[in-house]
């Protein structure tokens, strides 16, 4: 082979693995029946890697969310995998996939599910605006998630639903100048960690979506009623939503 043909296959291998990520979700973590992340964002070509720490397990993919059915032709690890790791590698460019722990009552009775959200390598373009919209008290940063206004309302009262179901894609966005510019942008971690006391974004999701005032891209701010607006203080522990 000549040094250019060499150094070509060498730069295109090399490309690949800088666009494709991987994607770790621990199976059976705790010694609990749980994935752990239980959803991720992956691209196309994206690897999501199921690692097995720990108790019998599988990950099947289900045929939707939570009604612990096979797929037909879906993807399946068999129990417990000799090397302690499951791959799948992402095939879709759009659309979410469904997984589940096929072992014993693991699905149904201890809800061992999870979901992969596809996302574009583009920056993701979000066909509705809606937003839940959080406003750490003293301070001019702003936080939001592209969410469903109405999945929003169903998971403040049952925690059951599924996140990816409320978020359109794991990001956590912020506005820069108290958003008059219209900039957005991703915070830093340290960011999310003086705001928020931790930089995982599952955990910031929630703590958003929980605390924060939704803006519905068709109908506008919600107006929360006093009860409402009591709880979001209690459970933010001094910290306040904006309620205009
Ligand atoms: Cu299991």
């Amino acid at each position: 082979m000549s040094r250019a043909v060499v150094l070509f296959i060498i730069l295109a291998s090399l490309t690949a693995s800088v666009i494709a990520e991987v994607h770790v979700i621990s199976v059976g973590q705790d010694n609990k029946n749980q994935f752990v992340p239980n959803t991720v964002n992956a691209a196309k070509g994206d690897v999501v890697a199921f690692n097995f720490v720990g108790g019998q397990h599988d990950v099947v993919q289900a045929s939707s969310y939570g009604n612990c059915s096979k797929m037909a032709n879906g993807f399946e690890s068999g129990l417990n995998p000799s090397s302690n790791w499951y791959n799948y590698t992402v095939d879709k460019s759009s659309g979410r996939i469904w997984f589940f722990c096929n072992v014993f009552i693991h699905c149904k009775n201890f809800n061992m599910t999870g979901g992969i959200i596809i996302t574009s390598n583009a920056p993701a373009a979000h066909l509705d605006d809606s937003r839940v919209l959080f406003k750490p008290k003293n301070s001019r940063d702003e936080f939001f998630v592209y969410a469903d206004p109405d999945m929003v309302q169903q998971w403040r009262k049952d925690k059951t639903v599924p996140l990816v179901n409320v978020v359109q894609c794991f990001e956590i966005f912020e506005t820069y100048n108290g958003g008059k510019d219209g900039i957005i942008g991703h915070p830093s971690k340290q960011k999310l960690e003086n705001a928020f006391g931790t930089s995982d974004n599952q955990e910031v999701i929630q703590q958003i979506i929980q605390e924060g005032v939704v803006h519905n891209a068709h109908k506008g701010h919600e107006r929360p009623t006093l009860k409402d607006h009591k709880a979001v203080m209690n459970e933010s522990r001094g910290r306040g939503a904006t309620t205009n």
